[in-house]
């Protein structure tokens, strides 16, 4: 039997969403193959639950979606073990974290083929082939795979015709996993539900995964193709409110004002990401129109407080700081909240140039959030993107860092924490630097508790604003242990930036 186990690893406990990723993969194969989710985040053993399937010698495939940080924690050893104990089982991994960290994967020995992008012809072309007995891989696009002891890249497609691609199977996701327990409360709504409606993005900033993934390619679906799917969400299950998981939702302003037309009689709420260059060029009345709709929020790479830095990022040029300024004085007219991210610890040429980039960042943050208050802030510590072969590997590389040679070398906790961006292992980034930001991040998500966590009661939010005020005002982050244990014990604060925004089941 040629059955395939499409898998989801666990990524987060305070929220898991939709899993898209193996969702998209699934419609790619549901017409000539067999197929069952497992999603980590709902299985209180998923192992068990791969087991149970492998062991009815149904199963030939198994699907793995890799994202860096915590999925590797199942994705490694589950794909290990199949190996082990189901040798005839064909592994193959798809995702970011399996693009960029290809050769690292294929040597393992036990990921037998890598999803190079986008996988919706590549996967079902793959299978076929594998059931032929046919082992002619290079014909088929965006694949990597190890003949002999070479790594053969295949030719990278860009699937822009993303209208074409088939309808989600929504249905069968809702039976192995009722779609209610992926609808959760947040501060978006009482149901919310995660898309994706576009690949790629037409940028390049250094820093980004996404990059060497898309090459500045970028494409979504129409305004009716993604509002067809969104209705039968609200209809069929439910939801109220919507994150958009786009790299880049906001690229072309008609499809959004579209769409935005098309959904506000639903009353929803939803937030996606974009760019401020972009979005400060669209005009009044599309904004008008979007908040009218629902868009609460929209998250942005704002990134840095120097032009020089932001050109060197690939994101000068068109986007400024002035510009930076400007845009949330902006948005605070129409009501829709910036989320603004910050890349702090940024490589210069001297530990002197670090340091005042870090503090001058820091004095930006808070010249932000005077001109609007609202403006919710994301601080993450550079990490160079784990993209094997890249000329940001290579510089960064002569500055005396490297990625693991070892796919099992991941799973220790320091490049866990690296892919969390919360401890870069980067060697310009002195432990001094590092206290700084994260005593700044502690102090200034006191005083400006994210709206985002809706969980929080009036009370708590007055309390951690009056806890942090001093130190707000007076730059002193150092030790503000006083506020993590508030944080800690009181509010159970939640990371944003790495679990998502605050969810529990309705
Ligand atoms: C949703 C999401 C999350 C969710 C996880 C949800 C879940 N899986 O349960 C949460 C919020 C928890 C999360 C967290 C993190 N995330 Co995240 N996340 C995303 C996001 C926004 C959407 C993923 C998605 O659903 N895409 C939709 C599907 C349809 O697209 P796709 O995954 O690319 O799938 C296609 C192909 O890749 C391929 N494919 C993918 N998987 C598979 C599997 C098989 C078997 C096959 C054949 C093909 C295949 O085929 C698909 C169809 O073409 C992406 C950005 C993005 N737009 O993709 C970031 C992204 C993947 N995350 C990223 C990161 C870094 C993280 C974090 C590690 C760190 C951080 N600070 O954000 C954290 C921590 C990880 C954790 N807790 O696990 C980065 C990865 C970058 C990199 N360096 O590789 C991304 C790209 C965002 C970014 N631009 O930086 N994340
Ligand atoms: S705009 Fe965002 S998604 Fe696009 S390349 Fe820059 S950081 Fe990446």
């Amino acid at each position: 039997m040629n059955k395939v186990i499409l898998f989801n690893p666990f990524a987060a406990k305070n929220g898991y969403r939709i899993p898209n990723s193996i969702l998209q993969v699934a419609a790619s194969i549901q017409d000539n193959y067999e197929f069952v989710f497992v999603d980590g985040n709902r299985e209180d053993d998923p192992w068990q639950k791969i087991k149970n399937h492998l062991d009815t010698g149904e199963f030939k495939f198994f699907g793995c979606t890799v994202m860096p940080g915590p999925q590797l924690k199942q994705a490694i050893p589950f794909t290990k073990r199949i190996r082990e104990e189901y040798p005839n089982v064909v592994n193959i991994w798809g995702g970011y974290f399996a693009s960029n960290q290809c050769n690292t994967a294929l040597n393992s020995g036990f990921v037998d083929f890598v999803i190079n992008g986008q996988g919706d012809y590549a996967f079902p072309q793959l299978l076929d082939k594998i059931v032929k007995g046919e082992n002619n891989f290079e014909k088929i696009n965006n694949l990597i795979f190890k003949k002999e002891e070479e790594i053969i890249k295949t030719r990278k497609e860009f699937i822009g015709d993303q209208n074409g691609l088939p309808d989600f199977p929504y249905d069968k996701l809702n039976r192995d996993y009722p779609l209610k327990g992926y609808l959760k409360k947040t501060f978006l709504g009482k149901k919310t539900a995660a898309y994706h409606a576009s690949f790629g993005c037409p940028f390049t900033c250094s820093f980004c995964a996404v990059v060497p993934i898309y090459n500045a390619r970028w494409k979504s679906k129409s305004a009716e193709n993604i509002y067809k799917d969104i209705k039968y969400l609200i209809e069929e299950h439910g939801a109220d409110a919507v994150e958009f998981h786009d790299n880049n939702f906001f690229v072309n302003e008609k499809m959004v004002v579209e769409f935005s037309k098309l959904v506000k009689k639903h009353n929803i709420k939803w937030w996606g990401e974009g760019r401020i260059d972009t979005i400060n060029k669209y005009k009044d009345e599309s904004l008008q129109i979007m908040r009218d709709a629902g868009c609460k929020m929209i998250f942005f790479g704002a990134e840095s407080s120097n032009d020089d830095i932001l050109e060197q990022m690939d994101k000068g040029g068109t986007q400024t700081v002035q510009q930076i300024k400007d845009f949330a004085a902006r948005m605070k007219q129409f009501d829709i909240i910036p989320e603004y991210s910050f890349v702090l610890g940024i490589p210069l040429e001297t530990e002197e140039k670090v340091w005042k980039q870090i503090n001058d960042d820091i004095a930006f943050i808070k010249e932000i959030k005077t001109i609007n208050p609202d403006t919710e802030i994301i601080i993450y510590l550079y990490s160079p993107v784990p993209t094997e072969g890249s000329e940001l590997y290579e510089t960064v590389k002569k500055a005396g860092f490297s990625f693991p040679e070892k796919l099992e070398d991941w799973l220790n906790t320091e490049w866990e924490n690296f892919d969390l961006r919360r401890n870069p292992l980067t060697p310009w980034l002195k432990p001094y630097m590092v206290d700084r930001i994260q005593g700044f991040e502690t102090v200034l998500n006191a005083h400006y508790p994210t709206a985002s966590d809706y969980k929080l009661s009036g009370l708590q939010r007055k309390v951690m604003k009056l806890s942090s005020s001093i130190r707000y005002k007076t730059n002193i982050y150092r030790w503000p242990y006083e506020l993590k244990v508030l944080q800690k014990f009181w509010l159970r604060y939640r990371r944003p930036e790495t679990e998502g925004f605050a969810m529990e089941e309705v």
